[in-house]
């Protein structure tokens, strides 16, 4: 019988403050790198923005003030540990970052352009696939209502890349179909059939997310977020055949808490693993990719089941609209 497995990982990040060098936190996602080759680890998902604080609670009046949070290269002197230990141990990465980069827009004009990234490494160190994020979060002016404010809406364009898929070797198979999506893209169900329709077997997701909803648009329960977000990657996989690992940034981070739950889903829309803590910890999994194909072939196999023609709204419009009234 062939074996289509992989071991994954989530690799959770504790909080990781203002003031801290992206040195310390490379050296901690360096340490659980290390710990994941000793559990026989071949791919490890680290966290939305896993290289800085969650800047965007931080409002800078000038755009350019926040460069620092950013990285203009990928490796770099402060990144190059992780792609050294990816080689040294022979496992894949996802890492989330702020990508500061030039390049032409839309219209052609070539300006500093900036984006929540994600890249996928191979074990050789190469990167196989970007993504930028494309649901962006929050607001873009300072909001004096809240009491920590959520800049994505400031700081970042929105992603420029669609949701690509890539077949590539990982670990021990010749090829599994990746595929990320950053945060806040896990509650719109749309970017996983997007991610479904390219064949996706494993999505790659990270995220900050603070256990308490500062938008003051109404009151919710603290133990409904978490329910949210884990609602949304199950119901994910469930609908697209697809594993997903899940992993998130904790605790307590410049005085706002975020939390943890990091996890690992199977195309049952199982939960295979989950994190305790609130803090730097792996959790693992082995993702057996044979379990994608009853999904695929019975309920969710869209080339017989899909009506793309009764879903025209979904591309053609983004608001809602009112319903007709009865009577008319
Ligand atoms: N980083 C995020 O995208 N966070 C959002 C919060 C603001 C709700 C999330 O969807 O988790």
């Amino acid at each position: 019988m062939t074996d289509h497995r992989l071991t994954v990982a989530a690799a959770q990040l504790g909080p990781i403050q203002k003031a801290e060098p992206r040195e310390v936190a490379v050296a901690r996602m360096v340490r659980l790198m290390e710990r994941a080759h000793h559990r026989g680890v071949e791919l490890v998902v680290f966290p939305e923005l896993a290289l800085t604080t969650f800047f965007p609670r931080h409002y800078c009046e000038q755009i350019a003030e926040a460069d620092p949070w950013f990285e203009s290269a990928m490796p770099s002197n402060a990144t190059a540990p992780l792609f050294e230990a990816a080689r040294r141990y022979g496992i894949g990465f996802h890492l989330g970052y702020a990508e500061l980069t030039t390049e032409p827009d839309e219209t052609g004009a070539v300006r500093p352009r900036r984006f929540n990234t994600a890249i996928l490494v191979s074990p050789a160190g190469e990167i196989l696939l970007k993504y930028r994020k494309v649901h962006l979060p929050g607001h873009a002016e300072f909001d004096p209502r809240r009491k920590v404010q959520h800049l994505e809406k400031r700081y970042f364009e929105v992603g420029n890349l669609g949701f690509p898929v890539i077949r590539a070797p990982m670990g021990a198979l010749p090829g599994v179909n990746m595929g990320m999506m950053i945060c806040n893209d896990r509650r719109w169900p749309e970017a996983w059939r997007v991610l479904g329709l390219q064949s996706v077997e494993l999505v790659m997701l990270g995220y900050n997310t603070p256990s308490i909803n500062q938008e003051a648009g109404g009151f919710e329960a603290h133990h409904l977020r978490v329910f949210h977000s884990h609602l949304s990657i199950q119901a994910g996989c469930y609908q697209n055949a697809c594993f997903a690992v899940a992993t998130a940034k904790a605790g307590t981070e410049d005085g706002c808490e975020l939390f943890g739950h990091s996890i690992i889903v199977n195309p049952q829309g199982e939960i295979i693993a989950q994190a305790g803590s609130w803090d730097d910890e792996l959790i693992t999994a082995d993702c057996d990719f044979g379990m994608c194909t009853l999904g695929r072939t019975t309920i969710f196999a869209f080339e017989k089941h899909r009506r793309p023609e009764a879903y025209q709204r979904i591309t053609s419009q983004v608001g809602a609209v009112a319903p007709p009234v009865w009577p008319a």
